[in-house]
């Protein structure tokens, strides 16, 4: 088993809801075990083209017994049954589920790397340190010590979580 932190985002439809949904369908995903979900935060989209709808984001903590690149398929395939249509790397989404850290694997091939390159946003060092601020990144260092620096503007704790 693989201890696995995946970060979940919604900006678009009924956005508590797809976090929800995303999570219920990772708890029963195969050999997949749920540890943990963070507080949810309402974050004010970044890197993106123009305006969009404010995210709502979390991370997840599972222990996995597929790969990190079964996870990943599982995850893409969570995505579209929850209505994720492909507009584009950034456009608007009910769901994105992004694979943050798989043990302490690192994997850098065409369009999959982990950890992933978002790991240090904010929103997804606040989500881990809610579950682990122990929490060591390959390359990077401790989760604790990251958000110490990291610019906390545009995060907001939302309502009770998922
Ligand atoms: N995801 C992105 C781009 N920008 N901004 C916020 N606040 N939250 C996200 O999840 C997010 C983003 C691409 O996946
Ligand atoms: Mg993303
Ligand atoms: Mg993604």
């Amino acid at each position: 088993m693989t201890r696995t932190f995946l970060s979940l985002g919604s900006n678009l439809g009924d956005r508590r809801g797809y976090l929800r949904a995303a999570v219920d369908a990772l708890g029963r995903g195969p050999s997949m075990e749920l540890r943990g979900v963070s507080k949810v935060y309402e974050t004010t989209p970044i890197e993106v083209d123009g305006e969009q709808p404010d995210y709502l984001n979390c991370v997840v903590e599972l222990e996995c017994g597929v790969s990190a690149v079964e996870l990943l398929r599982y995850c893409q395939g969570v995505e579209a049954a929850l209505g994720r249509e492909r507009k584009g790397q950034k456009a608007p989404r009910t769901v994105d589920i992004d694979l943050l850290l798989f043990g302490e694997e690192v994997i850098e091939v065409p369009d999959f790397g982990v950890p992933h390159r978002g790991i240090g946003r904010a929103f997804n060092l606040r989500g881990l340190a809610d579950l682990d601020a122990d929490l060591y990144i390959p390359g990077r260092g401790a989760v604790a010590g990251l958000l110490a620096s990291a610019d906390g503007k545009g995060i907001r704790e939302f309502g009770e979580g998922v």
